[in-house]
């Protein structure tokens, strides 16, 4: 139904003239595996749907004969070799990879393994709902094997059960009332999406995990999410709480090289592969935030990593093991100038190189704190040369408005993505080390927090359906533009009239600044409230808190000092070019002055605006723009169905509102704590 947001992209709504379009589609669809579990026979089913949807055209779908006429053929490149289909035109292809061919009423989608045939019959439907109908023949290929997203989904928390940690979008799709639910309905349905973008794995848990998931029952109730997941090329991963040897097995000890504890994991891993042969992997948050982790014993965070490594080694399965490990209870911001929670992650990790086995995956957040508006990339991917890397976006908007703002993310990732970190004088762009290529590591990619819930909206808004749709394509290809990523989404959710593409993709590409501008700026972080939600702004609680997010904010100056020569030494972490850069105020870009010095408040920046002036006018100018959102939506009244249109004006009118009461918290805290006056009269005056 159009207006069934479950659906998210994958509406197939008729394309305007559809009838037009019916001679040139092919009269059949061959699915060359008719096993029920298998992605090419999905993909099938899908062709089916969409032909449907998009033109009023209702094909057969044939599992064999992969050489007649007219028809849309799809399936493995060595099932349609063996079918007799003629291979030699099709391009070597990677893991998932696949090939698409059109010409005339002839439509070949082949795939490098099955998912990769599931993914090119996505990308032909995606093509066609967009009304493109020309011939074309073309190979795709993923630029990196690991493209996951976490779910941070809580089986049983507190008295919560089936909360969603950070998740904007209702209850979790999963589990309900401590148990995994018998319906893994919503579970299909979001594999589907998944599938779409290029997802190949889910981790179905919180990265603060516990050890209930490991008994049997619920076990089982993990096969069952992987069986559905199964036809979508979908797998399944697991977050692990490191102490359950302990908890649950009843040992003395979790010591990662104790005999007992080895034998412990290795036997509940084999349960897990019993039920679940494909397994994805393991997901680790050790040492971290009160997880329990190796330290306890002496151990190292590799000692930890390769345990796991180890037990899904003879399955296939990958260890992701989590670099955001800080220890928060001994950041002390006034007794310690030096003190920075940003250093950790290279502290850790940096002496460990080459002690992770090929099968672990080192996921590493974007930034050096945490999925901050702006953040300058992680150095710890320039610091792990014989490691593989994996970076963590945030999809669900944790410190960027928690899906009741509008913040299209793209442009930020692709900030980090395409930023080169000069790794040994070389070029070492972002995306070139996590895909591997740049230290040629066998494995690498992206892992997205993505959070959604059993809103019928998956993320409890419409328009932020854009960031989880633009991550898979990402990650797929991270050489591909926001703007484009945006318009695709829009015409496939929202139809083809030019008006909306328009529309929503300048409100999107707007809405990043918008809310750096209207929230934090110059790379002073995001000034939400850190002590309560990560919602609200706080610049107060921004200082003095145990989490070590710092701004140093005092009645004359404001930044932290991340120098080598007089500061926390975090510029040093970064290949000698950056770290220079990054040293020095003249070149270090506006955006993160204050994230890495301490300046007064009338610092001039190269604009010529003082630090002070700016926080003012930049508050001013998000908001206004925040405003023009309302008025953009409005245009597209009768354009878009009713329901969306009403849902997300809502929205919108919310996030004018509270960008003002941002503007105004914000800029009214800096002004009484510097006491310097807007030069335009306006802060201070309410
Ligand atoms: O930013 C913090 C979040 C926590 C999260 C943690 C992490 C899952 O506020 O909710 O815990 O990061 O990424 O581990």
């Amino acid at each position: 139904a159009a207006e069934n947001g479950l659906d998210g992209w994958l509406r197939y709504a008729p394309l305007p003239s559809a009838d037009s379009y019916h001679d040139g589609i092919p009269s059949k669809i061959v699915a060359l595996n008719d096993t029920k579990i298998s992605p090419v026979y999905t993909a099938g089913q899908e062709l089916q749907q969409g032909i449907s949807g998009i033109f009023g055209k209702e094909l057969d779908v044939q599992y064999d004969d992969c050489t007649s006429f007219s028809s849309i053929v799809v399936g493995t490149v060595e099932e349609y070799s063996n079918g007799g289909g003629e291979t030699d035109d099709i391009p070597e292809l990677e893991a998932d990879g696949f090939y698409l061919s059109v010409d005339g009423d002839s439509v070949k989608i082949l795939g490098q393994n099955e998912r990769g045939a599931l993914y090119g019959a996505f990308e032909y439907l995606s093509l066609l709902a967009q009304g493109n109908t020309s011939e074309f023949s073309y190979a795709s290929n993923p630029s990196a094997p690991i493209r996951w997203i976490n779910q941070w989904d809580n089986l049983v928390s507190g008295g919560t059960h089936g909360s969603v940690e950070r998740g904007y979008g209702g209850p979790s799709i999963f589990y309900k009332d401590g148990y995994i639910k018998e319906d893994q309905t919503r579970a299909a349905q979001y594999a589907r999406l998944l599938a779409s973008i290029g997802v190949n794995a889910v981790v179905v848990n919180n990265v603060n995990a516990n050890a209930s998931f490991l008994t049997e029952a619920n076990m089982d109730g993990l096969k069952r999410i992987a069986d559905v997941f199964r036809p979508y090329g979908v797998q399944l991963g697991l977050s692990l709480f490191f102490a359950s040897p302990k908890d649950l097995g009843g040992l003395d000890t979790f010591d990662p090289l104790d005999e007992s504890v080895v034998e412990w994991w290795h036997d509940v891993t084999d349960k897990l592969y019993r039920r679940i042969p494909d397994m994805a992997g393991y997901l680790v948050k050790a040492n971290s935030e009160g997880q329990p982790g190796p330290f306890t014993y002496n151990r190292t965070l590799a000692d930890a990593a390769n345990l796991f490594a180890k037990t899904v080694k003879p399955y296939g399965g990958v260890c992701m093991f989590r670099a955001f490990v800080y220890d928060h209870t001994t950041l002390n911001q006034t007794l310690d100038w030096k003190a920075d929670r940003a250093n950790a992650a290279v502290e850790f990790f940096k002496e460990l190189d080459g002690q992770f086995m090929d099968n672990v995956v080192v996921q590493i957040k974007y930034g050096p704190i945490d999925f901050q508006v702006r953040e300058p990339v992680s150095p710890l991917f320039a610091n792990l040369l014989e490691t593989n890397t994996a970076i963590e976006l945030q999809i669900t908007q944790e410190y960027l408005g928690q899906q009741a703002h509008v913040v299209y993310l793209p442009p930020l990732w692709k900030t980090i993505l395409d930023f080169d970190l000069r790794v040994e004088g070389q070029p070492s762009l972002t995306r070139e080390i996590v895909s591997g290529a740049r230290f040629k590591r066998p494995l690498g990619g992206y892992a997205g927090v993505a959070n959604v819930g059993t809103n019928t909206t998956w993320l409890g808004s419409h328009l932020a359906m854009s960031n989880l749709y633009a991550y898979g394509r990402l990650a797929w290809d991270p050489t591909h533009s926001s703007e484009r990523l945006v318009q695709d989404w829009t015409r496939l959710t929202f139809g083809l009239d030019s008006s909306v593409v328009d529309t929503i993709t300048q409100l999107s590409l707007e809405s990043w600044p918008a809310y750096e501008n209207y929230t934090g700026n110059l790379g002073i972080q995001t000034l939400t409230d850190i002590l309560f939600g990560h919602y609200g702004p706080n610049p107060a609680s921004q200082d003095g808190n145990p989490w070590g997010q710092w701004t140093r904010a005092d009645n004359d100056s404001i930044g932290m000092d991340r120098t080598v020569w007089n500061g926390t030494g975090f510029a040093g972490q970064y290949p000698a070019e950056v770290a220079a850069m990054y040293e020095d105020i003249e070149t270090t870009p506006d955006d993160l002055l204050l994230w890495f010095h301490h300046v007064p408040y009338t610092q001039r920046l190269k604009s010529g605006k003082t630090v002070i002036q700016h926080f003012y006018d930049a508050h001013y100018a998000g908001s206004a723009t925040a405003q023009t959102f309302v008025s953009l939506w409005e245009s597209l009244k009768g354009k878009i169905d009713d329901q969306r249109y009403e849902e997300q004006l809502f929205r919108l009118k919310y996030q004018a509102g509270h960008s003002l009461v941002w503007r105004d918290a914000v800029n009214g805290f800096y002004h009484s704590l510097s006491g310097i006056a807007d030069e335009k009269g306006r802060v201070g005056n309410y």
